[in-house]
């Protein structure tokens, strides 16, 4: 990025901060939100207060969650395993059986989703409408998306949303239970598409860290498909969650891969590979991008805590 670019980027983040700022009262919330949780302090602040609320009433701060009496997954430690989120900005061995896999790979076939830029005028398509990356032989799908109310009619995915070991996770981490769970699936389709065209319909492909609604958050992502070096792997900097330059807490969320490397070191990249099921949690005000794939479409799920 040339530094023209960047200085219209930050010129234009900063005035739409200003005008969200003198707007209605939605999103002036939501612009305060924004612009607080970009630091580590203020999420950790607000993670205190939610616990101390909490604790004056435990049974009410579980009271909106469904939580199952068994986990699908085998025992791990949960504090240990949120200290190491705390510390990796990720962590693995969540793993999915292959049953539940399966049903979420079906569901996922079926269920209507949504594409990015011009063919998000089309309306929802069911992913086998899209062949060669084209949607009706004329707008190119990069990503295709499904919203939380969809993903509530697949079964699979509301018995993780009750996980009593996801949640336990969850708020180990944040220090609270959640009071917010967001549902979120992803194709990201395999693409002759050029570079630029695929950023401009596919952001996360882009080193960024997320700016969530709420005021704190953490996420577990579930790869449903294979995904090796060439089937567009999950991308992340380790520990990058707490340490940002101040520019970059600031404004904007994304940065070009060499000024990553530049601040962080390719060193603490990583590559995240594995068979479908592979599950790890993270926090989202990491770096991390999606890549794209070259061999086959991949599926994402992502169970989003607030
Ligand atoms: O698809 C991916 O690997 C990353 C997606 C992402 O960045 C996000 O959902 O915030
Ligand atoms: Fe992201």
């Amino acid at each position: 990025m040339t530094s023209n670019i960047l200085t219209t980027s930050y010129s234009s983040a900063f005035s739409k901060v200003i005008k969200r700022l003198l707007s209605n009262t939605e999103d002036r919330e939501y612009a305060i939100q924004r612009l607080l949780t970009r630091f580590p302090l203020n999420r950790k602040a607000y993670s205190t207060m939610q616990n101390l609320w909490q604790q004056l009433d435990n049974s009410a701060a579980k009271k909106n969650l469904k939580i199952r009496d068994k986990s699908i997954f085998d025992h791990v430690n949960t504090i240990t395993y949120a200290e190491k989120i705390r510390q990796e900005s990720v962590a693995f061995g969540l793993n999915l059986p292959s049953s539940i896999v399966e049903e979420v790979y079906e569901y996922a076939c079926k269920a209507p989703c949504y594409g990015t830029g011009r063919v998000r005028d089309e309306g929802e398509f069911a992913i086998t409408e899209v062949k060669d990356g084209y949607l009706r032989d004329k707008y190119p799908v990069a990503l295709a998306e499904f919203n939380n109310s969809t993903l509530m009619g697949c079964e699979a995915i509301e018995k993780l949303v009750q996980d009593p070991l996801l949640l336990q996770i969850a708020r180990d981490y944040l220090n609270y239970w959640p009071t917010k769970i967001e549902r979120y699936m992803s194709w990201t389709l395999a693409s002759k598409l050029s570079e630029q065209e695929q950023k401009r319909l596919n952001e996360p492909i882009v080193y960024h860290y997320d700016l969530v609604p709420g005021y704190n958050s953490v996420r577990i992502y579930f790869y449903i498909t294979d995904i090796d070096a060439s089937s567009g792997p999950h991308v992340m900097i380790k520990g990058s969650h707490e340490k940002k330059p101040i520019a970059w807490m600031l404004a904007p969320c994304q940065q070009p891969d060499s000024e990553v490397y530049k601040y962080y070191g390719q060193e603490n990249e990583i590559v995240i590979e594995g068979k479908k099921g592979l599950g790890f949690f993270q926090d989202p005000y990491c770096f991390h991008k999606a890549t794209t794939p070259v061999t086959g479409n991949r599926l994402l799920l992502q169970i989003r805590y607030y």
